[in-house]
């Protein structure tokens, strides 16, 4: 027998490697359904197929954990800890299925019992443990640190309920719970004796012992018991599985049995209602701070668990925390986890016995922080008295810390009282909270944006004093996104393309992908290339036809956009630049107008109006607009419900033209935008986020750059607020505002968009009026461009060819490299 990730090893071999011919594949498939889940491959439904191909993937994949974890181990190497809130993960079949390329045998094995593999994975619930970038940024690095040999754990949160199902009911949004978990999980093991208590609430006492300096201990006075669940994460070839270890609550004593005895039958269960709450479901905000107390309790809960974990596989190993930061790198994803620099501090001064100076050094030295938005609203900070009553020691220690900082900071820097309040810990002008993006920054010894831009953006806004006082202390890690999963697995037509033309080093290598570059002169090639477009842009007209009995044209121009929604993605601005060429087509029959699908999907913050009010919008127009025979083959308007990682699968191989168009300054980066981009879409786009970049390395000649920079749009801001002057000047655009606010578009309830279209006229925040114009000329200029189809196909062989850099395997590689110093090219 072998360690299992978490047992000690006791000396014994791995299993001989497991045959994966597809006779092998097919006994074993047959054997689980008969002894695993007790069915006759006759009996078997469909469910019983994925269940059993899923354990039969599993058993091999084990085969590779338990390698990795003991190479690992007896590597002594250093390694990687990403705490994240969120792990977007979609499902988990294929991903598996392809790193560890057994689609061929295993699709021949189902085959043998006219099963498809394509129907099994496909039935598959969506794993949404996340909302949106940040959470599937999350899983493409698990998937990149697995396939480049990074030994890197993944801790979150095991929630009941993940982000949740959209279905659209008269054109608004519905929000129904999510339930992935309902069939069970095969993924996951459960590690009971990997648990942990979690207190929250109670008293600090001065503990004073003889000759010894006095101690703090804190007595909460509620106790939750963290359980582990542990996913294998299988890296490209299946050379490498590291674990996604996710936590759940649950209470240390599952019933008060004297209540129950006593009759309240109720009662006894508050408590394990109470700790399971901690972990029942999914914050659905995205850039907007989740301002409750259940999310600070779900923020401590993960990261309280996590460094425990952390600490006593350190000591398992090494005889002391001295050496924690050689051995240990961990990576805060956005502030959620901040409260960590706190609790690892009193772990270590508290429990541990550390003076405070070296703990501070050690502390500073293990963390990394990723920023992930500069929206104001999206910062976090927490109400003093909330965090005081929850995590009284911990409120104690940020005290201790923020004295510290700006002690140096006005010796060392001389700041003035404006520049200390702008870097305090705690912010005292809205009812004193303490803020957690400081939090992070100052416990971490580097801190990254996730863009060229945004991280100039962070050094000039919410970080400018801080940036002054740590002047190293800020890099640049632009994201990336994993080619495995979207190109080899959601775009087999052009990876079977790619390969034939420039053979596989690619798959190991993506930035080989450059090798295909100078087949954009090439016609054949070309021809090809757009025939795979093609059949990606009937496949994704046939699910649309299925969910909302919508026909599209395959030949027209499928322009997407697919994103959470948020007044500052400017779906809206997309919207109006549909009303008003639906005007012009009807105004202008006589024209040649290039047809057009215009497709949107993504889900609203349940509290966020706004966003909900785009939404309706969105589905009211497409409504009209698909109903009325002037435009039929040439306007189509669809919202896809439900968004979410498996529908992005369909859709990115689909799109011809990719719709990145936030106001400048306000996307950090951007992860679809090269997920298009990376499967041949034409990018239409603000200079923002890594539109930038992508910009550099497509070449500006196939890209489509449009709109206000981000100092402009700052500029406009100090100047300017009412977009009527715009408006009044701009007859296609108030011809469409008009249309909006006199009810064309909803008949039944002629005011509906009447306070959306006014705040436009008065205050143009995310400068759509101001980008109106420039989008328009944009689109039509691609208009005819797709006219020109060995034009538009030569442009998008290049965007394919020159996407290789935003892999988040060279993502990956610069952490590991500049922040971590861990994985195959460390420097230590
Ligand atoms: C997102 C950013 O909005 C997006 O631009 C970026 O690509 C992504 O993170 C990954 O870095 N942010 C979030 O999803 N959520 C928050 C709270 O910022």
């Amino acid at each position: 027998m072998s360690a299992s990730p978490e047992i000690e090893p006791i000396g014994a071999t791995v299993p001989e490697p497991r045959q994966n011919d597809p006779d092998t594949l097919a006994r074993q498939i047959v054997e689980k359904l008969t002894y695993s889940i007790g069915k006759h491959p006759e009996q078997a439904r469909k469910y019983d197929w994925l269940r059993a191909t899923t354990l039969v993937v599993r058993d091999r994949i084990i085969d590779h954990w338990f390698a990795s974890t003991d190479r690992i181990r007896a590597s002594k190497d250093k390694r990687v800890y990403y705490l994240s809130m969120e792990f977007l993960i979609g499902r988990l079949l294929r991903d598996a299925i392809n790193n560890l390329q057994l689609t061929q045998p295993i699709g021949e094995a189902l085959k043998r019992y006219n099963v498809d593999l394509d129907m099994v994975e496909l039935l598959e619930p969506d794993a949404a443990l996340g909302n949106g970038g940040l959470g599937r940024l999350a899983a493409c690095f698990m998937e990149s640190m697995a396939s480049t040999g990074v030994p890197g754990v993944g801790y979150g949160i095991r929630y009941v309920h993940g982000f949740f199902r959209q279905e659209i009911a008269e054109g608004a949004q519905v929000e129904l719970p999510e339930t992935w978990l309902v069939h069970g999980n095969p993924w996951e093991f459960e590690r009971r004796e990997s648990s942990y208590e979690i207190g929250f609430g109670g008293k600090v006492m001065t503990q004073q012992e003889p000759g010894k300096p006095p101690r703090q201990v804190w007595r909460p006075a509620e106790r939750v018991l963290a359980v582990a669940f542990d996913t294998p994460i299988v890296g490209w070839r299946g050379e490498q599985v590291n674990t996604l270890r996710l936590w759940s609550a649950q209470a240390i004593d599952p019933i008060l049995l004297d209540a129950f005895n006593s009759g309240d039958h109720i009662g006894a269960l508050v408590e394990s209602n109470k700790a399971e709450a901690i972990t029942r479901v999914l914050y659905p905000a995205d850039s907007h701070q989740a301002g409750q107390e259940l999310r600070l309790r779900q923020e401590y809960f993960f990261s309280a668990a996590s460094l425990q974990d952390i600490i006593r596989r350190h000591l398992g190993e090494n005889d002391s925390l001295d050496n924690l930061a050689e051995k240990v790198a961990i990576q805060l994803n956005d502030t959620h986890p901040a409260v960590s620099v706190a609790e690892l501090m009193r772990l270590l001064v508290d429990v541990h016995g550390y003076d405070w100076a070296k703990a501070w050094t050690i502390t500073r030295a293990t963390f990394g922080y990723t920023n992930h938005t500069l929206l104001p609203e999206a910062l976090e900070h927490w109400p003093i008295n909330l965090f005081e009553r929850l995590l009284p020691r911990q409120m104690q220690i940020i005290y201790q810390i923020n004295a510290d900082i700006i002690r140096q900071a006005s010796q060392d820097k001389g700041f003035d009282g404006a520049q200390i309040s702008a870097i305090s810990l705690i912010d005292e002008g809205h009812g004193r909270r303490v803020r957690m993006g400081q939090l992070a920054f100052v416990g971490s010894h580097a801190v990254n944006g996730v863009s060229a831009l945004h991280t100039e953006l962070m050094k000039e806004t919410v970080f400018q004093n801080l940036h002054q006082l740590y002047p190293e202390r800020i890099q640049n890690k632009t994201n990336g996104v994993t080619p495995r999963r979207w190109l080899m697995e959601c775009n087999p037509g052009l990876t079977g393309l790619l390969t034939d033309a420039i053979g596989p080093r690619f798959l190991d290598d993506i930035e080989k992908l450059a090798d295909a570059d100078p087949l954009a002169d090439d016609a054949a090639f070309r021809e090809k290339f757009a025939a795979v477009k093609r059949a990606n842009k009937a496949r994704l007209a046939d699910v649309i036809s299925d969910r909302l009995a919508i026909t599209l044209d395959p030949d027209a121009i499928f322009d997407i956009q697919v994103k959470r929604i948020h007044e500052y993605k400017r779906q809206f601005l997309n919207i109006i630049e549909a009303i008003a060429l639906y005007n012009q087509i009807r105004a202008h029959p006589e024209k040649s107008w290039t047809p057009r699908v215009k497709i949107f999907a993504g889900k609203a913050a349940p509290s966020y109006v706004q966003a909900k009010e785009i939404i309706h919008l969105a589905n009211d127009v497409a409504r009209l607009i698909n109903s009325d025979p002037a435009v039929r083959d040439l306007l189509k308007v669809v919202f896809v419900p439900n968004y979410n990682v498996s529908l992005a699968e369909i859709i990115m191989p689909a799109a011809d033209l990719s719709e990145q168009i936030s106001t400048a300054g306000l996307e950090a980066s951007g992860t679809g935008n090269m997920k298009f981009a990376l499967n041949g879409a034409l990018t239409i786009g603000t200079l923002d986020g890594a539109n930038v970049e992508m910009l550099e390395h497509v070449g500006e000649e196939n890209i489509f750059i449009f709109g206000l920079k981000a100092d402009e749009v700052a500029q406009r801001r100090r100047e300017a607020h009412s977009g009527r002057s715009i408006i009044e000047r701009t007859p296609l655009l108030r011809e469409a505002l008009d249309a909006i606010s006199t009810g064309v578009f909803a008949p039944e309830s002629p005011a509906r968009y009447h306070t959306l279209v006014s705040n436009l006229y008065n205050n143009d925040w995310w400068m759509i009026c101001a980008d109106f114009e420039a989008y328009w000329k944009t689109q039509r200029s691609l208009d005819s461009l797709f006219l020109d189809q060995n034009a538009w196909q030569s442009k998008a062989v290049h965007n394919t060819a020159r996407m290789g850099w935003f892999s988040s395997d060279r993502s990956i590689r610069e952490y590991a490299k500049d922040i971590w110093q861990a994985g195959p090219g460390k420097v230590t």
